[in-house]
């Protein structure tokens, strides 16, 4: 029995950050992760990494989108690169960063895959980080403007655009924690204005694109802790989709804590007094310029089990891990796409979902990578069950086609279907490649 729709779009995600290199080729100004990357003094990033070079996906355009096409992506998620296109953010716009765009969405589009930009994948101008970055209200101008740019560019070539993804490592570990760039530690009711700009950003973006073309699909990708029932009963579940919401725990990495400015025009009274403080002095004219996106992409890794309480069950001793120790929930899945449409009646896209495993070339020359594969086996059944029971889901795109510079990790952890070996750059096929051309090429009934 098929249980996706004929129409799901499967394919795969990455961030220009963290695959492009090129980081200082062909007029792109430097942004907020080179920076943080070359600073100097004690590495931010672990091993001293950068993403100077990451996968070279800048030069090797045609050789990816091959091996895309090859395994039967039907989409490929990317992010645009801001001062790859505008190097200071808000002034003149660089030619040859949107030729490098044009390159690719072609490439796409002649493979047959659709592409599917992000705008907004934390790699912020340097210039404009300076002026404050997130902190300053005046993002929304500049970052519609940067909107409007590209909506323009690719009309008639693209769909979808995503404006910004996972507004909450932005703010909570970019300006909270300052394990991201730019390595800010600020209390939160600095946080809760950042998050209010990021709502602002969005809701500018979406108008300046609908006013290019209101045909162009415009998504919001949120992320953050979700919790998913210790069993399938009602009891259960409510439980879990209450806790979800409540910014009693980890306020700053919860989906609503955007979602809801965007959708409710509304913080929850369970937010904390200095996010209540803030909110207090949004002025009302606020709320009329919130865009609900049209729909959302979620990029979901794990969750934490609750119980009946709402608090998270014991720990299993000895419990699944990935290679970077994130635990094995696969029941998120099922629960997160159902909460999220619960709350906010959007279609969603699982816009990531993945692993990290210490993956190595065999002694037959192979990538064997079973734990993605039994991974991927899981989470995908799960997210079968969400869409039976009623969760629009367009399609699920896996976080990453290739492996590449995971942020404060570096190069430690590898993501992807295709072994990147950094050296020569060589793409090498994991045996989880070959897995997923099949469960596409089947819409997911390999699965059953
Ligand atoms: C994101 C993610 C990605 C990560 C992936 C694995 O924000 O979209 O952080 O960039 O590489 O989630 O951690």
């Amino acid at each position: 029995m098929t249980r996706f729709p004929s129409d799901f779009i499967w394919g795969a995600a990455c961030a220009a950050y963290q695959c492009e290199g090129a980081w200082n080729e062909d007029g792109k100004g430097p942004s907020i992760w080179d920076d943080f990357c070359h600073a100097l003094g004690e590495p931010r990033v672990k091993n001293g990494d950068t993403g100077d070079t990451a996968c070279d996906c800048y030069h090797r355009v045609e050789e990816d989108v091959a091996l895309m096409k090859a395994h039967n992506l039907k989409a490929y998620r990317f992010s645009i690169s801001w001062p790859r296109v505008i190097p200071d953010g808000d002034g003149e716009v660089n030619e040859a960063g949107l030729a490098y765009y044009d390159r690719l969405v072609d490439a796409l589009l002649a493979a047959g895959i659709e592409p599917m930009p992000t705008l907004y994948h934390w790699d912020l101008p340097s210039a404009l980080e300076a002026r404050g970055g997130w902190r300053n209200r005046q993002i929304a101008d500049w970052f519609a403007r940067y909107a409007e740019i590209i909506a323009r560019r690719f009309l008639g070539r693209v769909k979808r655009i995503m404006t910004i993804n996972e507004a909450q490592c932005v703010v909570a570990l970019g300006y909270g924690m300052g394990t991201l760039a730019p390595g800010l530690k600020l209390p939160d009711e600095e946080l809760a204005r950042i998050y209010h700009n990021v709502a602002l950003a969005h809701s500018a973006a979406q108008r300046a694109i609908k006013a290019v073309s209101k045909d162009i699909q415009v998504g919001f990708v949120p992320c953050g802790e979700i919790n998913f029932p210790q069993d399938d009963t009602p009891e259960a579940c409510e439980a879990a989709y209450r806790a979800t919401f409540a910014l009693t725990h980890r306020w700053d990495f919860r989906f609503n804590i955007v979602l809801d400015s965007l959708m409710l025009h509304r913080y929850e009274d369970t937010a904390p007094a200095a996010v209540q403080k803030f909110a207090a002095t949004i002025p009302a004219s606020d709320w009329d310029l919130m865009e609900a996106p049209d729909f959302i992409g979620i990029n979901i890794y794990n969750g934490t089990e609750v119980g009946l309480d709402g608090e998270p069950t014991p720990r299993t001793p000895g419990r699944p891990l990935t290679a970077c120790k994130w635990p094995v929930t696969p029941r998120v899945m099922h629960y997160a796409p159902l909460f999220l449409y619960r709350r906010y009646g959007l279609p969603m896209f699982i816009s990531e979902n993945g692993l990290s495993c210490n993956d190595m070339i065999f002694l037959d020359g192979q990538v064997h990578d079973p734990k993605r594969i039994d991974f991927l086996h899981r989470y995908i059944s799960e997210l079968a069950k969400a869409i039976e029971e009623g969760a629009p889901v367009l399609g699920y795109l896996h976080w990453s086609f290739l492996d590449n510079f995971e942020w404060a990790s570096g190069y430690d952890e590898r993501f992807g279907l295709v072994y990147v070996d950094y050296p020569t750059q060589r793409r090498i096929p994991k045996d989880s490649a070959a897995w997923y051309a099949k469960v596409i090429e089947t819409n997911g009934d390999c699965l059953n």
